[in-house]
């Protein structure tokens, strides 16, 4: 199998590469361009006229795609093939079924594996949604405390915060992730234990920081006598070490073929999300994530918004040679979004070798970072102008805000500043600025596009979440590498283990084990 560079349309497309086009000459933003280079997928629109794409790179676009594939590649990962492997060495081998955790509304797919998963989840939002009534009629709970870490909080916790603005009771919603204690103290210091509920989620059911943390708060319990069965609900692997239902309100279960980063749509995400807004904006969420599902499945490639998407992030990262995306919601709901979406990224796509275990001679995934505008143009805005680095951004912007609250200062309210802001960012990058004096002199012609709908709903955010989950894939399939595992976390976790053995050990006669560890703690603990 050929890697990547050796494609028929990567060679056009590095050739076309040497000669993009200038988004400063007078003559490209034009408004015929603005209408074409757009698609629209339900109630999300794409906007990618300031990318430095013309129709020849867009076709060379195309061939990419279909040279690799990766349009049935995505058709049978929602099949239920096993996607999640290396060929010929030990690795996963897992289906990849993130998509049949929301495979309840139109067009379902009749795949057995598929069909089956998609069963199983449906069996579990029925168990939550009986829940979540039997919790708001007993009035026990006003409060929500989420302890995981990584897939099992980034995720759920960006949309929390990007649906807060629907939640109609007054309820209190807190996320525990890390190990450092500082976290779990200073949520114990804001919560009322009698009232709290806590939703403990690890879908291997072994993972440190959580089941200490867990630990912890189940002690406050048994010392102020209350049994913490009664404020523990779990969310776990079926027949993983968590899954014991005696010592927990309700267990709710996940499945191996949903990925950490991936498992937003399923119980992960589905039980604060329920339980801390309502069953009904979880509902909706997920049929936003559903619509976006088949439209990645859409043949043709300038209507398919994620694949389009990956292609376009392809030429910026392995063509025009840009090693970072920024991602710049112009919404505040949307502050923990980057964050979500750098794991999501580069976790999936930080890899070094093929499907078929070869080193890659090419750049797989992009950094990803970002942070909410307008407030990152306070920060960092100066390097994506005047930087010698580019960073194409992928901005995120609404017509509407949320909440009904605005008001005008200087003849025009906050969320028009907002916007106009984000479209003025946009317009500056890819134009720039001529001047005599070179410290004023905006180069021009660096990339961006427009992710954006009338207001950020729960079925919007839906489709948001999934549109970045099947552009990560996409590109995937496109560079031949699995999205899908991340052994690149087990070294450190390995050697903390061994950090933790020292700590309890500190024989001065096995100086021998461990050498540089030992010598390495002690002049840390020395500082
Ligand atoms: C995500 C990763 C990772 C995982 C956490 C938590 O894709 O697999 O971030 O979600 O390590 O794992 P548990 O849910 O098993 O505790």
């Amino acid at each position: 199998v050929n890697q990547f560079p050796q494609l028929n349309s990567s060679k056009k497309l590095e050739n076309l590469a040497k000669t993009p086009i200038e988004l400063k000459d007078p003559d490209c933003l034009t408004l015929e361009r603005l209408d074409q280079y757009q698609v629209q997928t339900g109630p999300l629109k794409l906007l990618y006229a300031f990318e430095r794409i013309d129709e020849s790179v867009l076709l060379a676009l195309k061939e990419l795609a279909e040279e690799t594939k990766a349009l049935e590649k995505m058709q049978m990962m929602q099949n239920g093939d096993i996607m999640n492997q290396i060929m010929g060495f030990d690795s996963e081998k897992r289906q990849v079924l993130h998509t049949a955790m929301r495979d309840f509304f139109s067009h379902k797919n009749e795949h057995l594996a598929a069909k089956k998963a998609s069963e199983a989840a449906f069996l579990e939002l029925k168990k939550l949604e009986t829940f979540e009534k039997k919790i708001e009629n007993e009035k026990k709970f006003d409060t929500f405390v989420q302890i995981g870490i990584g897939g099992s909080d980034l995720g759920p916790r960006a949309i929390y915060l990007a649906l807060q603005a629907y939640q109609k009771k007054s309820k209190k919603v807190f996320f525990v992730s890390n190990v450092d204690p500082d976290d779990a103290a200073f949520v114990l210091k804001q919560i009322d234990l009698q009232k709290t509920l806590f939703i403990v989620v690890s879908k291997s059911g072994t993972t440190l920081e959580t089941l200490t943390n867990e630990k912890f708060f189940r002690e406050r319990y048994e010392k102020i006598g209350l049994n913490p069965k009664d404020h523990f609900v779990a969310v776990t692997g079926e027949g993983s070490p968590m899954d014991n239902p005696k010592e927990y309100l309700e267990s709710f279960y996940i499945w191996d073929f949903v990925g950490g980063r991936y498992s937003v749509t399923s119980m992960v995400g589905g039980v604060v999300l329920a339980c801390g807004l309502s069953f009904d904006i979880y509902q909706e969420f997920l049929r936003g994530a559903s619509m976006m599902d088949k439209a990645a499945l859409e043949p043709e490639v300038e209507k398919n918004m994620p694949l389009l998407a990956a292609l376009i992030g392809i030429w910026n990262h392995n063509f025009l040679n840009h090693p970072t995306l920024a991602v710049i919601p112009y919404s505040q709901a949307l502050s923990r979004f980057p964050a979500h979406l750098q794991q999501l990224d580069m976790e999936s796509n930080g890899k070094q070798i093929t499907k078929e275990g070869k080193f890659c001679e090419f750049e797989t995934g992009p950094v990803i970072w970002g942070e909410p505008g307008t407030n990152g143009q306070h920060s960092f805005y100066q390097l994506i102008h005047q930087g010698t680095q580019i960073v194409p951004v992928c901005f995120i912007g609404f017509k509407h805000s949320q909440r009904a609250v605005d008001w005008e200062f200087e003849s025009t309210n906050s969320q028009q500043k907002l916007n106009a802001n984000l479209l003025a960012q946009m317009m500056a990058l890819a134009q720039g600025q001529n001047q005599s004096n070179p410290n004023k002199v905006f180069k021009g012609n660096r990339p961006s596009h427009l992710l954006y709908a009338k207001e950020l709903t729960p079925q919007v955010l839906g489709a948001l979440l999934a549109f970045f989950e099947h552009k990560v894939a996409f590109q995937g399939f496109i560079w031949q590498i699995n999205s899908f595992d991340q052994e690149g976390v087990q070294l450190g976790k390995v050697l903390a283990k061994e950090f933790l053995r020292i700590m309890q050990d500190d024989n001065e006669d096995s100086i021998t084990d461990f050498p540089l560890g030992r010598k390495l703690l002690k002049v840390f603990l020395e500082s």
